[in-house]
């Protein structure tokens, strides 16, 4: 059962009614204006595992147990949801225990899925490693007569990044959502690239979103979680039931650090994006630079195709250096500001060699079939001040040029 949040807030908002920001810092956030209650503005951390019954048949309110609901949770969901511009909102402990509660849910033995060909790896690796009693195939989504004759009587979902990780490939969400509905599939958008505030997949047809909230909804680098968003009811009552019984809950402090998160989402997102475009530019034209993939650029394939269905960009880029896996390195060794790490969308700029850290699980055939070339480097450009990222990129690559 959904929680009822009346039972506990005296709601005076009509949260839909409010756009993207009003939403990111008020909703699940109604302050408790009932007689006795204390008025909090924000939503208050709540512990506690269990609740108290008056007597056997009689509990003192609808939550029974943590597992199932808890305020702090219930409030973080209710705020996801209303930034996905869905109806409901599933907090998990990871994103892939999000992913995986998708799967659990809606898959059985023989089922096919058709994913995007550029996936983030650990998403491949839950599909080809523990779901090893599914069809899978991956595709370039751009090519929608591929996907037509890809679909099987026994496909079940088709999986979509948009942009990919880490290629920053886009593909066109509405154009397969109406073949994939057409077929009775099930489209899933992973949105933790552009965040909901560069992209709302649900107006293009997505039944189902997911997140890696670790990323730009905590957006501090120091919350693990995942989310799943829908306004299906039914989906939801099914994912629920994951979420419930095999118990991958996000806790309540983590929620309530999310929350927090979420409220300066969209001001992030702005400087992510601002200094990720300076330093895509100043990698362009940069004569050790190969290329250059971030789609807020001209020269991206499909610059035009995410300017129709984002309002954004986003903070992530990849970049190819001329020359070999050892120049990378060097370069990577050399940098100051930017640390090697994997993950992103935290407020500080990582650096990562996908061929060595996040697609090492990726076969190498694979990789080398669709791009992900040994000195292609992804960034996650943080909210520092792009002239010092910049000047720490400038003389990281500068140790190459001593080189040759
Ligand atoms: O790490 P976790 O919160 O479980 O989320 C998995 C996940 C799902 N989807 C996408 C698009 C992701 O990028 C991730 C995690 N990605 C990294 C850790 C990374 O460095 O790309």
């Amino acid at each position: 059962m959904r929680r009822n949040l009346d039972t506990v807030f005296i709601m005076r908002r009509d949260i839909n009614k409010y756009g993207f920001s009003t939403r990111a810092v008020h909703a699940g956030e109604e302050p408790n204006y009932a007689e006795g209650a204390t008025g909090d503005v924000i939503s208050p951390l709540h512990l506690t595992t269990t609740y108290a019954w008056h007597n056997p048949s009689k509990p003192v309110s609808e939550y029974d147990y943590v597992r199932s609901s808890n305020p702090t949770r219930g409030a973080y969901e209710t705020k996801l949801a209303a930034i996905e511009y869905v109806k409901y909102g599933l907090a998990f402990a990871s994103g892939m225990a999000a992913e995986n509660a998708v799967l659990q849910a809606l898959t059985s033995t023989g089922d096919h899925i058709i994913g995007f060909d550029d996936l983030y790896g650990g998403t491949r690796r839950l599909f080809d490693k523990v779901y090893t009693n599914l069809a899978i195939s991956y595709i370039d989504l751009n090519n929608l007569a591929l996907f037509e004759a890809t679909v099987r009587p026994e496909t079940k979902i088709v999986w979509i990044e948009s942009p990919t990780n880490p290629l920053t490939k886009i593909c066109d969400i509405a154009a397969v959502a109406e073949i994939a509905h057409k077929h009775g599939l099930i489209v899933v958008v992973d949105n933790t690239f552009l965040s909901p505030y560069f992209m709302k997949p649900a107006a293009l047809g997505a039944d189902i979103i997911v997140h890696s909230t670790t990323k730009y909804i905590g957006g501090h680098s120091d919350v693990l979680g995942g989310a799943v968003l829908t306004s299906d009811d039914e989906l939801y009552e099914k994912i629920k039931a994951i979420q419930n019984n095999c118990g991958a809950v996000l806790s309540p402090f983590d929620s309530y650090l999310n929350m927090r998160g979420i409220k300066t989402l969209s001001v992030r997102m702005e400087q992510h994006q601002r200094n990720a475009f300076a330093i895509a530019r100043f990698l362009e034209s940069h004569p050790k630079v190969n290329k250059v993939l971030y789609p807020g650029l001209e020269s991206h394939p499909q610059h035009e195709l995410i300017k129709r269905q984002a309002s954004g960009f986003g903070g992530m880029l990849s970049f190819e250096l001329k020359g070999e896996l050892e120049d990378a390195e060097r370069v990577m060794n050399k940098l100051v500001l930017f640390v090697t790490a994997e993950s992103l969308g935290g407020v500080e700029s990582l650096i990562e060699l996908p061929v060595k850290m996040t697609h090492v699980h990726v076969d190498k055939s694979v990789r080398d079939a669709i791009g992900i070339t040994d000195t292609l480097m992804r960034v996650s450009v943080g909210i520092e001040d792009a002239k010092d990222l910049i000047a720490d990129l400038e003389q990281a690559l500068g140790e190459l040029r001593t080189k040759s």
